[in-house]
């Protein structure tokens, strides 16, 4: 059923699953194969962020609608809306209140977003998995999108995995490029940028950037069952991993984020509340009645 306020989306849709503690967040622009323009990004950070938010929801489904009226086509996403693209990066087009503006910092700020990274950052750092459903083309922008997420699921009959980031004057040197390369080897994440070839879904099964190859008509309910798989789990215990896997990767933003959730858990201690109270109550804490566990 549609999220309430979801109805304000133009370029997505935001679904909660009835049975499952999951939603289900899809581009809605097929007739350009679910390319992203500024707006578009804007409402899919905030479904995203919504998503996040909700204690209720386990697991995001990332996918596209489709087919296209136009011709039939599936896709997950193509990528940034080339018909957008200005000088610095991609441009919202009705941005009147700040065409008008007299402040040249106001008009400037609608100049070129790139900030389909931050949606990445939100999908990397949330605490709970993130399934991409490619029921079509992965291309580009799109491709790194499906990159970032936990887990991918494919279409067996339509999806196609493409990066054309260099075609386009583009490139995506963090998670698309780098982060694919510890999915796939270097030497074959390398072939997907340096020779734009097109990839299927059994294909992308193979090299290590997708989980399975599914029939295009079960693609939804399979989705749906592993996020029903995933949210009986331990919340705490999927949320610790996530990071756990996420933390070699990314450093030491990598480590404040695990160790943020250690600090939650070590906050629910006895131990912790003594502290607290100790402060509180303006008195010396009393530690030495914890045990130096070993
Ligand atoms: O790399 C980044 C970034 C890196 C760092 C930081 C930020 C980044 C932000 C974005 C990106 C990028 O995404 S760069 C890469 C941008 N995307 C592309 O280069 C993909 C362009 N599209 C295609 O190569 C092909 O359209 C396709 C492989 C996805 C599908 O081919 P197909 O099935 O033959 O369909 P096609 O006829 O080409 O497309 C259907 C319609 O969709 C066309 O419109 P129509 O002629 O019917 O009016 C087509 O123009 C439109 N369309 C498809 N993709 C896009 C698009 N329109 C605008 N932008 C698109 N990306």
């Amino acid at each position: 059923e549609p999220v309430p306020g979801s109805d304000e989306f133009d370029d997505i849709t935001y679904h909660r699953a009835v049975d499952v503690p999951a939603v289900r967040i899809a581009f809605d622009r097929p007739e350009v194969r679910n390319a992203f323009r500024p707006g578009t990004v804007d409402e899919l950070y905030a479904a995203l962020d919504d998503a996040r938010k909700r204690a209720n929801v386990g697991c995001v489904l990332l996918t596209g609608n489709g087919p296209s009226e136009k011709d039939g086509g599936w896709a997950f996403c193509s990528g940034g809306d080339q018909s957008v693209r200005g000088g610095s990066g991609y441009e919202y087009r009705d941005d009147d209140e700040a065409d008008a503006s007299d402040d040249p910092l106001v008009r400037e700020a609608k100049a070129g977003r790139l900030h389909i990274l931050e949606v990445q950052r939100l999908i990397r750092f949330m605490p709970k998995p993130v399934v991409a459903v490619v029921p079509g083309w992965a291309v580009g922008g799109g491709h790194s999108l499906h990159v970032v997420c936990d887990m991918t699921l494919a279409s067996e009959e339509h999806a196609k995995f493409l990066q054309t980031d260099p075609d386009v004057a583009s490139f995506d040197g963090g998670f698309g490029s780098a982060y694919l390369a510890k999915q796939v080897g270097q030497k074959k994440a390398r072939e997907v940028f340096f020779m734009g070839k097109t990839y299927s879904a059994e294909e992308a099964v193979d090299m290590g950037m997708a989980n399975e190859a599914i029939p295009h008509e079960d693609l939804e309910d399979v989705a749906l069952e592993w996020a029903d798989e995933m949210t009986k789990k331990s919340p705490t215990a999927m949320r610790m991993l996530k990071y756990a896997f996420n933390m070699t990767d990314d450093g030491m933003v990598g480590q404040q984020v695990f160790a943020g959730e250690a600090t939650r858990l070590a906050y629910m201690t006895e131990e912790a509340q003594e502290g607290r109270d100790a402060f509180l109550e303006k008195r010396e804490p009393r530690f030495r009645d914890y045990p130096w566990h070993y």
